[in-house]
């Protein structure tokens, strides 16, 4: 079939000739039976979640408890990002730098078209166009994502703003969109019947930053598939913002309202595991603070015209994990998708149409788990994957904060950098100016948890938590970081802090409780910024002592708080061979000299 004859490829809704040709020529290789452009309306959401009931790829909610909800279970096979199978097709090696996979981006285009040949026989290629972030910035940022797959379709509906509103945007747009192309990898014979969850052995996951454009294969699940997000916002986009000056950062965005109605809006970077998407929707326990939430996994900042760091969220739906998710932890996640129109992916099934995960409230006798088996309590095995996912709107999040979707974003106060260390890590550290949060971001470093493969406490340096999200070489992308400090007003610029929540006593108890009680951390962070609050000046940077914090009515051990506040010289000396090595991991010729000199200086504080 010649591109002209697919059914549909000439219902283009865009004059943008570049998509048109691209659509064409898509459809001429990967073979669809028909093209269909999304328009993201309701009715297109009911045709596609009509289909995918029917076919077995989801299930309807019980409407009285989530009203126009699905569950989906995928093939154990794609169950989350795969890192390993993950591409920076730089033009050069260096480029992708030594903590990404490379290969020549003409080498990889070749390998991928002949998997794309006829990839998407007896199937659908959808054409949704989309926008990150709000579609009435100045420059919005614009893709086209082209997909086999309805589930992602209906996933990106949440996800992303998509559709007929963003076709306008897209005509005026010229080149300045990113081709997103994915396809599942399993194309249908005559005759053949489909699988529920229809995807291939062979994934690959390529981006291709010169050219802006993302080939994604074999996968139907999250990061993998979900091209806005992480391939599009975080390893495209932090390529875009390495050349134009700003920063497309792995943060949440969260505003702190103070009692006398003043707000402040922080960011802050964790590895997984470290409870980001709680803190993304805290619920304060200081007497007359507030927080709402601006988004829960990535923050991009530019400068304003005043010369302040402002983000913009550039999603529209969370995407959360929800083992541990539950009234406590994060009651605000919970009002946001029990109102509905979400997707869960990976979750148990309980009797009466419900979903149900580890950590949630209730004492299930009986479920369907994720792999879709008889579960009880007896089963011995966790009845959600752990990697298990709701995909929810933001818009229903009751604490969403009114303006969320700003195109101008909100102006940064503070920006946090955080992981889960037993040891040596403080519960706070400021940074002694924007140089030095920058290589505590660059050292940044997490213990690992039984959810992920390799020994359990192992230290792991994880980068502002971008390690697998950096879209070049992660020295460069360093000196991007102290580079963009350098173009501020360093008084306008947002003070960096350091924070461990996770640190614990000789017997392993826990120092600090954790969840809401994090905004006493918050507001010493804000009080510092405001010039209100001490800090003591230590080696590693400003640390308060127990009293310099409002810990009024805190239910903890003070002798707890005070450890958890500690600076121990010993331990930081011990962490030196730590970064040591992974300095030697990104390579001297890669590291800035600034970086490394952030470092001489440490260990001079430190007489290490
Ligand atoms: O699968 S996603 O990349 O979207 C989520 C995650 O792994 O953090
Ligand atoms: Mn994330």
């Amino acid at each position: 079939m010649t591109a002209a004859t697919v059914p549909g490829t000439d219902h283009a809704p865009t004059t943008n000739q570049g998509v048109v040709t691209w659509v064409q020529e898509i459809a001429e290789l990967a073979g669809p039976d028909r093209v269909v452009w999304c328009d993201g309306s309701e009715g297109e959401w009911t045709r596609l979640t009509d289909y995918l009931v029917e076919a077995g790829t989801i299930k309807r909610l019980n409407p009285e408890k989530k009203p126009n909800s699905f569950y989906a279970a995928s093939d154990a096979g794609d169950v989350a990002r795969v890192e390993e199978r993950t591409f920076i097709c730089s033009e050069t090696e260096r480029g992708a730098g030594p903590t990404n996979n490379w290969v020549a981006p003409a080498e990889m285009k070749a390998t991928m078209t002949d998997l794309y040949r006829g990839s998407m026989r007896g199937r659908t290629m959808y054409v949704v166009p989309f926008c990150m972030g709000p579609t009435d910035a100045d420059d919005p940022m614009l893709g086209v994502e082209i997909t086999d797959s309805e589930y992602v379709v209906i996933s990106m509906k949440i996800m992303t703003r998509m559709g007929s509103d963003v076709v306008p945007l897209l005509d005026a747009a010229g080149d300045r969109w990113v081709k997103a192309l994915h396809s599942i990898g399993a194309p249908l014979e005559p005759g053949q019947a489909d699988v529920p969850w229809p995807h291939n052995e062979n994934k690959y996951i390529s981006h291709f930053p010169e050219t802006r454009e993302i080939w994604s294969y074999g996968s139907g699940y999250g990061g993998n598939a979900l091209l806005g997000k992480k391939c599009y916002a975080l390893r495209i986009a932090s390529a875009i913002a390495h050349d134009e000056g700003w920063l497309a950062e792995h943060m949440l965005i969260l505003k702190l309202i103070s009692p006398e109605e003043k707000a402040y809006y922080v960011a802050a970077a964790f590895p997984s595991a470290c409870g980001k998407t709680n803190l993304a929707m805290l619920q304060p326990t200081i007497p007359g603070w507030r927080a709402e939430t601006v988004g829960d996994d990535i923050a991009w900042m530019r400068f304003g015209k005043d010369g302040r760091l402002y983000a913009v969220n550039p999603e529209f739906g969370f995407f959360g994990v929800a083992p541990g998710t539950n009234w406590k932890t994060n009651p605000n996640a919970m009002r946001t998708i029990e109102q509905g129109n979400s997707l869960f992916t990976n979750v148990a099934l309980t009797d009466d149409g419900d979903v149900w995960w580890e950590g949630l409230e209730g004492d299930p006798q009986h479920l369907t788990d994720w792999k879709g088996r008889d579960w009880t309590p007896e089963s011995g095995e966790p009845a959600a994957h752990p990697n298990s996912r709701y995909t929810t709107p933001i818009s229903q999040c009751p604490v969403v904060a009114p303006e969320w979707d700003d195109p101008n974003g909100v102006p940064i106060s503070a920006i946090l950098f955080g992981g889960r260390r037993k040891t040596t890590v403080p519960l706070v550290t400021e940074a002694r100016d924007w140089k030095h949060g920058t290589f505590m971001g660059a050292t940044m470093s997490s213990e690992k948890t039984a959810a992920a493969a390799g020994t359990v406490g192992e230290v792991r340096r994880d980068p502002m938590a971008m390690l697998p999200f950096i879209g070049y070489n992660v020295g460069d992308y360093f000196a991007h970081w102290v580079d963009v400090g350098k173009s501020a007003d360093a008084e306008k610029l947002p003070k960096i802090f350091y924070v461990n929540w996770f640190r614990r006593g000789d017997d392993g108890r826990m120092l600090w409780p954790g969840f809401g009680e994090n905004s006493r951390v918050l507001k010493w962070c804000i009080e510092r910024m405001e010039g209100k609050a001490a800090a003591a000046e230590t080696p590693i940077g400003f640390v308060p002592t127990s009293d310099q914090m409002d810990l009024d009515g805190l239910d903890a051990d003070a002798d707890d708080v005070a450890a958890a506040l500690t600076v121990d010289v010993d331990e930081w000396r011990q962490e030196i061979p730590l970064i040591e090595e992974w300095f030697a991991k990104i390579g001297e010729d890669n590291l800035p000299s600034s970086i490394r000199d952030e470092f001489e200086a440490l260990k001079q504080r430190l007489g290490a």
